[in-house]
């Protein structure tokens, strides 16, 4: 279950009506004021993972109140039960004082077709080192944890599934990673879903 110092999985966390209620809740949120959209990157690049952010607006290297590379709506705002949720998750992976003094202010739903990876990369836009709680649904992936000093070797590849708790924090919070795939028709029956989501919880110390 603790892959590195601080990087714990738990796998099947949520059992199938929380992954089913999560999905619903996924959907609303990826059509609210700022839809759900591919993210451009500086480079002109654009992502294959289709994202949609909440309390914060993730954008490459920074967050923001407002949709500023699409439309500049207001974000909507961060759900309390995503708050429980990610205390809840902090607790199940580091214990009770740990849990209970997570502050999650940012969520990033990421929506993964077939043929959707994310390249390796670390979180920094966060000014805290509080963990980051990762919740996957649908589909199962390959997701590749790194090391802290750079997105080559030594890495450990992990499938994470529908259900499954990872939590990120202490020497692992800023460790590279990346998802190399998609494993299609994996999701499981009555999910109600066939593409893979991962929901992120941050705790962003901005203000
Ligand atoms: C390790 N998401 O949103 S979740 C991301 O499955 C992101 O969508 C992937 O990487 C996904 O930034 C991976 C696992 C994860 C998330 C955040 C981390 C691993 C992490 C932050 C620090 C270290
Ligand atoms: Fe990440």
């Amino acid at each position: 279950r603790q892959l590195a110092p601080g990087a714990v999985h738990i796998p099947d966390w949520l059992d199938p009506d929380q992954q089913r209620r999560l999905v619903g809740l996924c959907r609303t949120w990826a059509s609210g004021p700022v839809p759900m959209r591919a993210v451009t990157m500086p480079t002109g690049g654009v992502m294959s993972v289709k994202s949609v952010s909440l309390g914060w607006h993730w954008l490459p290297y920074r967050y923001s109140r407002t949709a500023d590379d699409v439309g500049g709506a207001a974000v909507a705002p961060f759900p309390e039960v995503l708050r429980t949720l990610g205390r809840d998750a902090v607790t199940a992976a580091y214990g009770e004082d740990a849990g209970s003094s997570y502050e999650p202010d940012a969520a990033l739903v990421n929506y993964y077709d077939d043929a959707a990876r994310m390249g390796m990369h670390q979180d920094r836009e966060e000014r805290t080192n509080a963990p980051v709680v990762s919740l996957s649904l649908g589909a199962a992936c390959v997701f590749r944890f790194g090391n802290t000093e750079n997105r080559n070797r030594p890495w450990q590849d992990v499938q994470l599934a529908s259900g499954d708790l990872f939590v990120f924090g202490g020497p692992s919070r800023f460790a590279y990673h990346g998802v190399l795939r998609t494993l299609p028709g994996t999701a499981p029956a009555g999910i109600g879903f066939e593409g893979r989501l991962n929901v992120t919880l941050r705790q962003t110390g901005l203000g």
